[in-house]
């Protein structure tokens, strides 16, 4: 096959291509996507277990790009399920007429930076060759899939799945024995729900989760009309706070008050249900003090909850409250109150193996017709070294960032020229509300390319003296912060042999303005050729 002239590939179907394939389009370039995917969508075409949700408000899980959209569409409910996200991805698609541009079931192979065209050369598993100037990766943070490496997990003889990974066809638990290996947000999301299906299900639990109820409900129409009524002023108070999400985020600290004041807005927070329990105060994520009245607070819930207090207590994590991303329920801690679920503590016995007919633990075995893995994924940096990228040179990527990730912002990597990364390690990505992070990327690359191309300038690179001060200052904001106090999949740690560093940005706002502000100083650490 020839090789096929663009101005621009993007990497990926799901809500960061879409929207950068919309703002490439308004520019006049022509512009490819492909999705390795048999549909758009991304992690919402992949992760279809059971009872998969969002756990930002859907009124917040938004595009804000055009009014017009966003007071056309409806959420049903407070949280917005897998399939209803996915007919909203459909239905953008459809609306901006984005189809005839995005190439489904082919995976980019390899990128490869020309130095003498200064053009991108792209392949694909189908056997094709682009040459493109822009290259935008919007892989996603959440996709490429951790599947643990225990002996003998080949040799399993029933029904394999992992969570980010199911069946388009769904899968029927009925009176099957079932074990889910697991339990942070995919486990405790799809664990009520196979309990009610399975005969028996055996929750392998490595590390506790702490959880808070969604308290999910069909959303009120008045409450709707309010919001649409002033989306913009909505939408933008949101931004203000630290996740770019709506967490009632309070400025008292948890240790200015009395314990019964204390107690009082946990309750409160409690009820009400969602992520912004994190927002109860403003110390509770960097003062380990404050933070263990939190875990007070959740332990006794999970007591409340728990009718057998030795489960109860296998069930109690004693890590801090959000340094593992806290989670968002429905019936979680009290299904295994149900007679058909056992909790089996891998800590006090560790899978050994798994053989033909189930688990073995340390202690004894586990014989099941179906496993699934709710094992999580090399986040944020696995999707992208999956792809054979090479910059300036023919030097990798992958070995760029062998002793972890480095981009400036988040957005480009000093050495590959008008490559950028949409919510890239190094931006707020998985520590925000993914949309408006998205689209605060895409519109960022969007008008970073037309400066380039309107301007006739040549192209567009980091340099590395502003890459290595922002990846200095993402590390220095993260350590004043509690999130890399535990092994996590933020700093890498779920994945054996991959270097532990603190990958997100805290701090949803304070990254809104510096990239304003590298812009008003004319892209202040970038250079144009
Ligand atoms: P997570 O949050 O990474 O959770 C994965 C779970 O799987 C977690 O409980 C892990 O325990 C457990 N795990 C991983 N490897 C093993 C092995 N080898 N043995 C036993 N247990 C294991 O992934 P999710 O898919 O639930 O959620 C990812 C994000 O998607 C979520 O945060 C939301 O943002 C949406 P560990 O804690 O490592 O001990």
């Amino acid at each position: 096959m020839g090789e096929r002239r663009l101005d621009a590939v993007v990497v990926g179907a799901g809500f960061a291509g879409l929207y950068m394939l919309h703002r490439l389009r308004e520019l006049g370039l022509s512009t490819r996507v492909f999705e390795a995917g048999s549909g758009i969508g991304g992690t919402w075409h992949w992760n279809r277990y059971p009872g998969a949700r969002c756990d930002i408000e859907s009124m917040e899980y938004s595009y804000q790009f055009s009014d017009a959209l966003a007071q056309e569409w409806e959420w049903s409910e407070r949280y917005a399920t897998q399939p209803e996200i996915l007919r909203y991805a459909n239905h953008v698609a459809d609306r901006f007429d984005l189809r005839k541009d995005v190439q489904l079931d082919t995976r980019v192979v390899s990128a490869h930076y020309d130095d003498e065209t200064m053009r991108w050369r792209i392949t694909t598993d189908r056997g094709e060759t682009l040459s493109a100037r822009w290259c935008v990766m919007a892989t996603g943070c959440l996709l490429s899939a951790n599947l643990p490496d225990i002996p003998g997990r080949d040799s399993f003889a029933g029904d394999a799945y992992h969570t980010g990974r199911w069946p388009h066809t769904g899968v029927d638990f009925g009176g099957r024995r079932v074990a889910v290996v697991g339990t942070g947000s995919s486990g405790i999301q799809s664990i009520p729900l196979i309990a009610r299906e399975a005969s028996q299900l055996f929750v392998f639990q490595r590390t506790p989760t702490y959880s808070v109820p969604a308290h999910n409900h069909p959303l009120d129409p008045r409450r709707v009309s309010e919001i649409k009524h002033d989306y913009r002023s909505f939408r933008a108070r949101n931004a203000t706070q630290a996740f770019g999400a709506n967490f009632r985020q309070s400025d008292e600290s948890a240790l200015s008050l009395s314990s019964e004041e204390r107690q009082a807005t946990y309750e409160e927070r409690w009820q009400s249900g969602g992520l912004p329990f994190l927002g109860a105060f403003s110390d509770l994520l960097v003062d380990s003090a404050a933070n263990e009245t939190s875990a007070d607070y959740l332990r006794a819930r999970i007591r409340g909850i728990v009718a057998d207090p030795a489960v109860a207590e296998r069930l109690s994590p004693r890590h801090v409250v959000g340094c593992k991303r806290l989670c968002v329920d429905t019936d979680y801690y009290a299904t295994y109150n149900r007679p058909n679920v056992t909790l089996v503590d891998l800590r006090a016995t560790p899978i050994a193996a798994i053989d033909a007919a189930g688990i073995r633990t340390t202690g004894q075995h586990y014989p099941v017709d179906a496993i699934v893995f709710a094992t999580g994924f090399d986040a944020m940096t696995g999707a992208l070294e999956r792809i054979d990228i090479r910059g300036r040179g023919g030097r990798t990527l992958k070995e760029k960032w062998s002793a972890g990730p480095r981009a400036y912002l988040g957005v480009a990597t000093a050495g590959f020229p008008d490559l950028f990364l949409i919510t890239g390690p190094g931006s707020p990505s998985v520590l925000s509300n993914m949309l408006p992070s998205i689209e605060q990327h895409v519109n960022w690359i969007a008008a970073c390319v037309a400066h380039a191309e309107q301007g006739g300038r040549g192209p567009v690179e980091a340099t590395l003296e502003a890459e290595d001060a922002w990846v200095d200052h993402v590390n220095a904001v993260g350590a004043h912060t509690l999130f890399p106090a535990c092994s996590s999949w933020y700093l890498g740690a779920n994945v054996p042999g991959k270097p532990r560093v603190f990958m997100p940005y805290v701090g949803f706002p304070a990254y809104v303005a510096k990239c304003d502000e590298v812009v008003a100083k004319g892209y202040e650490g970038f250079t144009f050729g």
